[in-house]
């Protein structure tokens, strides 16, 4: 192929370090422990990894709010720690991404210490600050700024009594946004992106990238039944090129990197600019089309609406389709903002748990673009039974149920069953090593608590055991190195109607291949079409071959031409 670029051929696994392997008892997980992990991964295949945010942290968000850019979070190790590993993982062929969170800082960050303290203190306008509404007192109800809500629930402004003026968060009150329109903010970010470069580092995964350049003059939003306006508005904002294509004047271009930017609000049209195939801004983006089709209006994620397969296939196939030849796509299922797939779009009851992850596997990893895999997703891990809220850590679910209860839009009795399904600590509950004490993960107590299925669901089993979750995509992540088709070819749906199937074709030249995936517990009728009657079975889900008229409960074949 022409152009190519190694990072269009990667499969990328994503580590949630406090929950991947603890080292030394204390119920966290750490450096040496991801160190101690690394021949697992790359058993699997994969040939990067994304480590979600290792940087010094109180914590308010678990590391996506950090206080220093340029040490490691104590309970995660030392400088020497993160040097060992990044080692350890070169010498095994795979790449280290690190978490770029820019968009915002820590509260005990020293920039926002400073800034916080007067008007004139030379960090004031590191961050954003606003006066109250004209007329009113600061701290007043209704005197913020605008009518912006945080992602975490409730208005995105807090107000500072020592200097009379708000400052904007996006996300938790501990979590400042920085003032990407001031240069010397640039400055710093780009220079500190440098030093981890220069330390040999292999790429960034940019949190909430798409989020950083605000419209001119914070205009109000429109008011969701929240009473506040969605941080999507923020999405895009006057200077995002601008300031994307000067990060990669200054610092990219310099590296041989892989970049993706987190983009939530971000339409297909535009992601072709950010992702532009000409290098100038990011290699790929991740989009949240699918991640979001079951959100009900005005209640968004935190509500109990489940999903539908047109749906899922809409989005999936407006992204595939609309960024061939303009664009490169990622693709995922899971990552640690995300239920567990295999409970959301899959079925986690015992008998069919496995091959209905196998299934939702073969559909991604068959698609065109890089593939995500999140800790324990190759295990099929699911989500987990929480018996209260008390039980959570997460700021994001516990934050909005609470709010969504206290507006009367859920009611009080469904809080258990939303965090159930939708709560981001699904997928933070420890990774499932073995069947020993604590799955494996710790020896002492878990910072969360692991779900209760490792007894059955864990590494130990499912590495030695051929027709396993794990052995599974281990072959479908070696059958996408040794094709370019599954890499490159173009993309084409079949049935986009269909409540159960979710097939489709991709092409390269004159080489074909069929991807037929059935999400429901039952039979259906499919005939596979005539260009493919002489093709054989690539992959599959079921020992036997397909039959070319009816797809078996949760069956996923592949054919080829
Ligand atoms: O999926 C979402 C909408 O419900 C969100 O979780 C969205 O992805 C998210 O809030 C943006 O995520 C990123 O930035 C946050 C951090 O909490 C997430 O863990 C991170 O992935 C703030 O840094
Ligand atoms: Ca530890």
């Amino acid at each position: 192929m022409e152009n190519e670029k190694w990072w269009q051929k990667s499969v990328v696994y994503q580590i949630y370090p406090r929950s991947f392997q603890d080292s030394n008892g204390d119920g966290i997980g750490d450096l040496k422990g991801i160190t101690k992990r690394l021949p697992y991964i790359a058993g699997l295949g994969a040939d990067v990894i994304w480590l979600s945010p290792i940087y010094a942290s109180p914590n308010d968000d678990n590391g996506y709010d950090i206080s220093d850019y340029q040490a490691i979070m104590p309970e995660f190790g030392t400088m020497e720690d993160f040097d060992e590993m990044l080692a350890k993982a070169h010498e095994l062929g795979l790449k280290i991404v690190m978490d770029l969170v820019v968009n915002h800082t820590s509260d005990e960050h020293n920039w926002f210490k400073e800034s916080r303290k007067s008007k004139d203190n030379p960090y004031r306008d590191y961050y954003i600050w606003r006066d109250p509404k004209p007329g009113m007192k600061g701290g007043e109800p209704g005197a913020e700024p605008n009518n912006w809500g945080s992602c975490f629930g409730g208005s995105a402004w807090v107000y500072e009594e020592t200097t009379g003026q708000y400052f904007l968060h996006l996300f938790s009150k501990r979590q400042p946004d920085l003032n990407w329109d001031n240069p010397k903010v640039r400055d710093e970010v780009f220079s500190m992106m440098t030093w981890w470069l220069d330390k040999g580092v292999d790429g960034f995964r940019m949190d909430v990238i798409s989020l950083i350049s605000k419209p001119e003059g914070l205009p109000d939003g429109e008011a969701l039944a929240t009473g506040y306006a969605s941080f999507d508005l923020t999405a895009t904002g006057p200077h995002l090129h601008e300031y994307l294509r000067e990060m990669n004047t200054r610092v990219l271009s310099k590296y041989d990197t892989i970049t993706v930017g987190e983009c939530p609000g971000v339409p297909m049209e535009e992601a072709r600019n950010y992702a532009n195939l000409d290098g100038s801004e990011l290699n790929m983006i991740f989009q949240f089309d699918h991640m979001s089709t079951e959100y009900e209006d005005g209640v968004g994620r935190y509500g109990i609406n489940r999903i539908k397969l047109p749906a899922l296939k809409k989005a999936l196939n407006k992204w595939e389709v609309g960024l061939e030849g303009y664009a490169w796509n990622s693709l995922y299922w899971d990552n640690h903002d995300q239920p567990r797939a295999v409970s959301r779009f899959g079925n986690d009851s015992e008998e069919v748990r496995e091959l209905s992850a196998k299934m939702l596997g073969t559909c991604l990893h068959m698609m065109e673009g890089t593939p995500y895999v999140f800790q324990g997703e190759e295990l099929g891990m699911t989500n987990c039974p929480w018996d209260s809220l008390d039980e959570i850590n997460d700021i994001e679910s516990l934050n909005n149920v609470r709010q969504n209860i206290a507006k009367g839009i859920i009611r009080e009795e469904d809080a258990i069953t939303i965090m159930r399904n939708q709560s981001r600590d699904n997928a933070r509950t420890p990774m499932q090593w073995d069947a020993t004490d604590n799955a494996g993960f710790t020896t002492g107590k878990p910072w969360l608590r692991i779900n209760p299925n490792y007894v059955n669901i864990n590494a130990a089993d499912e590495v030695g055991r051929d027709d396993s979750v794990y052995n599974y995509y281990k072959k479908l992540i070696s059958l996408r190195k040794s094709s370019d088709l599954i890499v490159y070819g173009d993309f084409r749906l079949l049935l986009p109607d269909s409540e159960e199937i979710f097939a489709y074709v991709r092409t390269l030249g004159d080489e074909k291949l069929l991807v037929v995936c059935n999400f429901s517990d039952g039979n259906v009728k499919f005939d596979v079409p005539e260009e493919f009657e002489t093709g054989k079975k690539l992959i599959g889900n079921y020992d036997d071959d397909p039959d070319r008229g009816n797809v078996r409960p949760y069956e996923a074949y592949v054919i080829s031409m």
